[in-house]
């Protein structure tokens, strides 16, 4: 069995959300052969020279699920495209690339992010291309922690203004680009994240039906997508609120 999340958005202001997580990592996620995170794990990530007791905590906690049998892989997000070699060396877990072409009980099934696949979110598309070329990433990464710390804040808040005012199918994806990307990898079934919209999309690739998995975000609840010989099941469960 294997299971899939994304968009945590972990954060240590947000201990609901990180309580949950530890508890399905020591529950649920222990009974898996491996474990999915894809993308936008962490709330922000500036960079592994950051890492706080709070993220050390974290990546003990996905460390010992490894130990314990279960393979952890993890894609960047649009919010934590920093995440180095250093914190993937602590949590002991496998960095994929975005897209990941993998075989799921002997389907190719093909992971992303999700949000390259917004191709009408002209603005974002810019800043994207500009943020994860090889040269700014370089930059970015040899700023020092507190010039990083204010551009991160600046951008979060620029977006959470921008995102507030752009048309609902602007921030979500484009389907002539999932379309073409399926098309390309040659894949019946395309999971992501991104769009905090979840759901399972039924469609036609090359003529063949085909799917569509969009994972919750973490926020009043939980998502998990289970993969196992049956198909493919997302659940969501109910955070518990602070005592
Ligand atoms: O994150 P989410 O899902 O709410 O919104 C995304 C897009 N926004 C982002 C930005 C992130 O929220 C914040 C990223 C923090 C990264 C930290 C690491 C870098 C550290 C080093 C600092 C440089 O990804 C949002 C999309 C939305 O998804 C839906 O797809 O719409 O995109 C935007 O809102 C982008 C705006 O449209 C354009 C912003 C231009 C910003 C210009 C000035 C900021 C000054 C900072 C200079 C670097």
């Amino acid at each position: 069995m294997i299971l899939l999340i994304s968009d945590l958005h972990l954060e240590q202001e947000r201990p609901d959300i990180t309580r949950a997580f530890l508890h399905f990592l020591e529950t649920q996620a222990r009974q898996a052969q491996a474990l999915y995170i894809l993308g936008d794990f962490f709330e922000v990530w500036i960079g592994d020279d950051a890492i706080t007791a709070f993220h050390q905590k974290i990546a003990q906690a996905l460390r010992q699920l490894s130990e314990h049998g279960t393979q952890v892989f993890l894609m960047h997000g649009n919010r934590d495209f920093l995440i180095g070699k250093q914190f993937c060396r602590l949590a002991s877990c496998t960095l994929l690339r975005d897209p990941a072409l993998v075989d799921f009980n002997g389907e190719k099934v093909l992971l992303m992010h999700g949000d390259s696949l917004c191709t009408q979110d002209i603005a974002y598309m810019k800043m994207r291309r500009w943020l994860r070329n090889p040269l700014s990433l370089f930059i970015l990464r040899n700023l020092p922690l507190s010039t990083r710390q204010k551009l991160a804040r600046k951008l979060r808040n620029e977006s959470k203004l921008q995102t507030r005012m752009k048309a609902s199918e602007i921030v979500d994806v484009t389907a002539s680009e999932v379309s073409r990307i399926m098309t390309q990898y040659g894949v019946q079934t395309l999971i992501h994240g991104h769009t905090h919209r979840p759901a399972t999309h039924a469609l036609q690739i090359a003529g063949q039906p085909a799917q569509r998995i969009v994972l919750g975000d973490w926020d009043k609840h939980g998502w998990v997508l289970q993969v196992d010989a049956d198909g493919y099941h997302q659940s969501s469960f109910a955070l518990e609120a602070e005592a």
